[in-house]
């Protein structure tokens, strides 16, 4: 019999948690979970938050205001996991959605399901570990998450991949927790992560992963809560709900208000169309990206709460950001060669030759060059630097069959020895080279692309 109903001098037995403690007048004020419904416990022992118990004992008091007199209290560290589904199966949700579209509407489950675990871990004083991608959609996702979760543990990571070497750090953060949380925000779902997830699950972490990159087969099934518009469509569109956003929905589904902003930061910062953004929105993602650009691994997110907050700071970070941006675009725009003439233009731009230091990032600068022609009809980019290759594909050109995870995927088929990493969305993607390799990579990308080329009579009517 649980915390339920409960009635003055009533006789109770249950399997609890211990959720929460505060200093009282006489001893401690507990607060006890059974996973339905809570009770205060008031007692001069310690109790470690995150604790399972078994209880027994008397109410005690009336009006609303009951509180447990034990009369037994025995650790059952077994009862945690029960206690923990129900305390998320109990969690009530808000269901309105900021969009309801097609996808979002089959997305709305997982979405959900993200909410109760978080509801469900806050109320237990869960130990969680944030993760978050460097830049304004990780950072926008990370901040709506600690509107629920309060100021938990978090950490960077500078990569949108989660490799063997982020696990074993991160196994090490977790070791000493009780049935831990890692979310894991706007990176850890593309290629090259499932091993380190592997690892992750196998040091006794629950992760949630919450990302909008084409997963790598197979990182699905580790994850018991899985946030990915891959896995409700196959195609391109998916892409475009960036991860920040789905954040801000999982927030509103947990009943916060006031997301609207991280949302559309997130949508500015991953150029999606998906909220309408205004300059102000923009503004704030390039700032979030310069910052994050500079951040070191495991910087926290405060950094970016108090930068945001700060009037002159803010103020000063965009100027610059601005400007860096301006004197880019032009040298980008000298430095572009037109390596395929066609139908699918080809451009390669070599960032070793501009001035760009840190910011903007090598993802950024092709994006830039990627503006530069992207009305031009079907064309590709490529931006090219010792050591990677980062690809950007208009619409147009995905149209005529163009994907950049596929030549990806068939230039490490070929030629795996030289690259380190690889992988993205179709319209948007990155290799990394081993050094010294990066012109033979180069030539057969731009090989790939050329056989590639959509046949002339099967070539599409502009749109
Ligand atoms: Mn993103």
């Amino acid at each position: 019999m649980g915390f339920r109903n409960l009635g003055e001098g009533k006789r109770v037995e249950a399997e609890c948690v211990v959720s929460s403690a505060k200093r009282g007048r006489d001893g401690t004020i507990y607060m006890l979970t059974d996973g339905e419904a809570d009770v205060e416990m008031h007692s001069r022992e310690f109790y470690k938050i995150g604790d399972a118990y078994f209880v027994g004992g008397t109410v005690e008091g009336g009006h609303g205001l009951f509180v447990l007199k034990p009369d037994r209290m025995e650790r059952k560290q077994e009862a945690y996991a029960s206690v923990l589904r129900k305390a998320e199966e109990n969690s009530r949700v808000r269901h309105e959605k900021f969009l309801a579209d097609g996808l979002m509407e089959k997305l709305r489950p997982r979405i959900e399901l993200a909410a109760k675990k978080l509801i469900a871990a806050k109320k237990l004083g869960r130990s969680i570990l944030l993760k978050f991608h460097n830049d304004a959609d990780g950072v926008a996702g990370a901040l709506a998450l600690t509107k629920v979760l309060g100021n938990v543990q978090s950490h960077q990571q500078n990569s949108a991949l989660y490799r063997v070497a982020d696990a074993m750090r991160d196994v090490n953060v977790i070791r000493y927790e009780r049935s831990p949380l890692v979310v894991i925000v706007d990176c850890g779902s593309g290629g090259e992560s499932r091993e380190g997830l592997q690892i992750l699950k196998a040091g006794g972490a629950e992760v949630m992963l919450i990302d909008h990159h084409p997963p790598e087969k197979g990182v699905e099934a580790i994850c018991p809560a899985f946030l990915s518009p891959w896995a409700v469509s196959e195609e391109e569109e998916a892409s475009t709900y960036p991860a920040g956003y789905l954040c801000c929905e999982v927030a509103r589904a947990c009943g916060e208000g006031g997301m609207e902003e991280l949302a559309k930061i997130a949508c500015a910062g991953d150029k999606s169309g998906i909220m309408p953004v205004s300059d102000a929105d923009r503004e704030k993602a390039l700032v979030i990206d310069y910052m994050a650009t500079y951040a070191e691994f495991g910087n926290r997110l405060e950094f970016y709460e108090h930068a945001m907050g700060d009037k002159e700071l803010y103020a000063s970070i965009l100027f610059q950001a601005r400007e860096r941006m301006e004197r880019v675009k032009e040298e980008v725009g000298k430095m572009m060669k037109k390596r395929i003439e066609g139908p699918v233009a080809v451009y390669t731009v070599d960032f070793d030759k501009v001035s760009a230091r840190e910011f903007p990032g090598k993802g950024k600068l092709t994006s830039r060059a990627f503006e530069l022609v992207m009305h031009e009809g079907p064309v590709v980019v490529l931006g090219v630097w010792e050591g990677g290759i980062s690809f950007r594909i208009n619409e147009d050109a995905v149209l005529r069959g163009m994907n950049a995870s596929s030549i990806i995927e068939a230039v490490k088929a070929k030629m795996g020895s030289f690259i380190e990493s690889g992988g993205g969305h179709g319209r948007a993607a990155s290799l990394r080279i081993k050094r010294g390799y990066t012109k033979e990579v180069l030539e057969e990308v731009v090989n790939q692309l050329q056989a590639s080329q959509p046949q002339e009579k099967q070539a599409l009517q502009p749109s």
